[in-house]
């Protein structure tokens, strides 16, 4: 189907185009899950993504180096770094200090594992002040805050309906704006879940398939549990590819020792590929 697409390019553009976007197709997207021990990073993991990735632990159980993870389905995968122990101990934090500095820039995302009835957040204002904001990783980052269930009053917590009570919402709210004001980043950034409760998953899901690198939202994507694969999650996913595909063609039309005629031939038939590539995203994502 993809060759056939491509069939309008002449030879040399079309066997450099084609081994391009395979590769674009099987890019492995890199997630970052940072945050203390016990704010329920391995239970996000195991709440987004198809299958059962993470060993969920109690706080004494906790792993104290980064675990890498693979996701597999069919031919794809995911990556996930299980970035614990953001500020826990000072000596800690500076032996990791260094390590982080290196993964960050390898990182698609990173979600930043808070706990909802947490108060310290002053070592990971530390570390997000002077690891990530230095390695300009600003814009990867969604606060999560989990664990909302526990917010007071926790008793009211609709168990059946898997909702907060008024006043819980209204504390979740106030917690939310003040991690906001804490990290001077917008409230939008941060996002109240509860993985065990699967509240408000579907928001985070929105949230960090906008947040992702156009080559890495589909792969993302397709690793998704089927309920947060929703028609907006698709559609961002998709025309995320048809960017990278456009981008693709773009620099080959560059590269490419060609007459200014034949410039001109793929320039024309660009969007009809990327319309076309786009229409058979299912195929190769979901
Ligand atoms: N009540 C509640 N418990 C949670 C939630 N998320 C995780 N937990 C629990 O918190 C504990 C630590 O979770 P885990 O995922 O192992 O944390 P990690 O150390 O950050 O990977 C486990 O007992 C989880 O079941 C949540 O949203 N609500
Ligand atoms: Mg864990």
């Amino acid at each position: 189907m993809l060759r056939h697409t491509l069939s309008i390019f002449p030879d040399e553009v079309k066997t450099l185009l084609f081994q391009q976007i395979l590769d674009a197709i099987d890019y492995e997207p890199v997630i970052g899950v940072m945050g203390k021990c016990g704010g329920g990073k391995s239970k996000l993991c195991n709440t987004l993504f198809k299958g059962d990735i993470c060993a969920v632990s109690d706080v004494e159980a906790c792993t104290r180096e980064v675990q890498e993870l693979k996701i597999k389905l069919g031919h794809r995968s995911l990556k996930i770094l299980d970035i614990p122990g953001v500020g826990e101990s000072t000596r800690r934090d500076e032996e990791y200090e260094m390590l982080y500095r290196k993964l960050m820039p390898e990182l698609d995302l990173i979600l930043w594992v808070i706990k909802g009835d947490d108060r310290a957040f002053s070592s990971d204002e530390y570390f997000y002040n002077n690891v990530i904001i230095p390695a300009g990783c600003k814009s990867k980052v969604l606060f999560v805050l989990n664990q909302v269930d526990k917010v007071e009053p926790c008793h009211e917590w609709d168990r059946a309906g898997h909702l907060p009570s008024p006043a819980q919402q209204c504390n979740i709210e106030k917690k939310t704006i003040y991690l906001a004001e804490q990290f001077n980043v917008s409230e939008r950034t941060v996002i109240a879940v509860s993985a065990s409760e699967g509240y408000n998953i579907l928001h985070l899901v929105e949230a960090a398939i906008k947040t992702l690198p156009a080559k890495a939202k589909s792969g993302v994507t397709g690793q998704l549990k089927n309920e947060y694969v929703t028609e907006e999650v698709q559609t961002e996913a998709r025309n995320g590819f048809g960017d990278v595909i456009s981008a693709l063609i773009e620099s080959s039309i560059d590269i490419l020792p060609i007459p200014e005629g034949v410039k001109s031939v793929i320039h024309k038939g660009k969007d009809f590929i990327v319309d076309s590539i786009k229409s058979i995203w299912n195929y190769f994502f979901l």
